[in-house]
């Protein structure tokens, strides 16, 4: 069966840092709720850009704790510091991470031999197996299918998170690397994903909807189109309504309207104001109550 991976929000104080507390009653309702197949640590919607590196590592220590084997987890560990992803990838290796993710270097329009340098730094001094995190619409950076090719050279590199709504690179991706891993990273693009033949998807709209999601997955994999179409339709009634409240800070909401703590988005995203409460509160009792 395909699986499906929450990507883990990070819960911080008003002041911005970490809510340690907040982050572990996340990781519980994923496990014990969801019932999610795995944890995409410190990803886009971790905030992970945002971070320094102790509250990186602490985030790792508390999230590998909390699962305590139950679950897959996924440690992306990239970011514009080459020396800092090496040491976290070394960190979460020894803390018992089996998988690692990097983030496409952005910014500075790094050349690709620079950026099959960067992987290859990264899982040099390790034995864990990594994903390379593909998403330009946020990084400006896209790979091409001989790129890829190039990357997946090294045995430890063993696959895509691809949030991208490219489906025709998908599809080659697909066709070109039968044994890779692809994880794709659109929740509102889940079922085109599935229909190209993914092994899954990461998303942080699976930290409230994972059930319906695990439905679609459920329908698609036993030939229902019709149903798993129509379970697409409603998640993306929902996740319309999120990306219109302000994504982030709207999931924290709704996971306090269910009893979860999930603390504060840091700036320089939002806090949330009265309309944007309102706003999530509607869309926990339409969606979730
Ligand atoms: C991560 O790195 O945290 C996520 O895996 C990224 C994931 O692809 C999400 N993308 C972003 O937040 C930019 C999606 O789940 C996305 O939030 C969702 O499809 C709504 O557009």
């Amino acid at each position: 069966m395909k699986k499906l991976y929450s990507a883990l929000m990070t819960a911080f104080n008003e002041d911005g840092t970490v809510n340690e507390k907040g982050v572990r009653a996340m990781v519980r309702y994923n496990i014990d709720v969801n019932h999610i197949d795995g944890l995409y640590v410190g990803g886009s919607t971790g905030e992970a850009f945002m971070l320094n590196q102790d509250e990186k590592k602490a985030i790792f220590k508390a999230v590998i704790d909390e699962a305590d084997g139950a679950i897959d987890l996924i440690a992306q560990v990239g970011g514009l510091n080459l020396i800092e992803s090496k040491e976290l990838a070394k960190y979460v290796t020894d803390l018992g991470y089996k998988t690692i993710s990097a983030v496409t270097p952005f910014y500075y329009n790094f050349s690709f031999e620079q950026i099959k340098h960067y992987y290859n730094e990264i899982v040099k001094d390790v034995d864990t197996q990594l994903i390379i995190y593909s998403i330009p619409a946020l990084t400006g950076v896209s790979l091409s299918i001989d790129q890829f090719a190039e990357l997946f050279e090294n045995p430890k590199v063993i696959g895509i998170k691809y949030t991208n709504a490219d489906f025709y690179l998908l599809e080659r991706c697909r066709q070109a690397f039968p044994d890779k891993l692809i994880l794709s990273g659109f929740d509102e693009m889940m079922l085109p994903a599935l229909a190209l033949n993914v092994d899954g998807a990461i998303g942080s709209t699976f930290n409230l909807n994972a059930k319906k999601a695990k439905e679609e997955i459920a329908a698609f994999e036993a030939g229902d189109l019709t149903k798993a179409l129509q379970l697409q339709k409603e998640s993306n009634d929902y996740i319309t309504d999120l990306l219109q409240n302000d994504l982030y800070p709207t999931i924290k909401l709704i996971f306090k309207e269910l009893g979860v703590d999930a603390g504060y988005c840091k700036a320089p995203m939002s806090k949330p104001n009265p309309e944007m409460i309102a706003g999530a509160k509607a869309i926990c009792e339409k969606y979730f109550k």
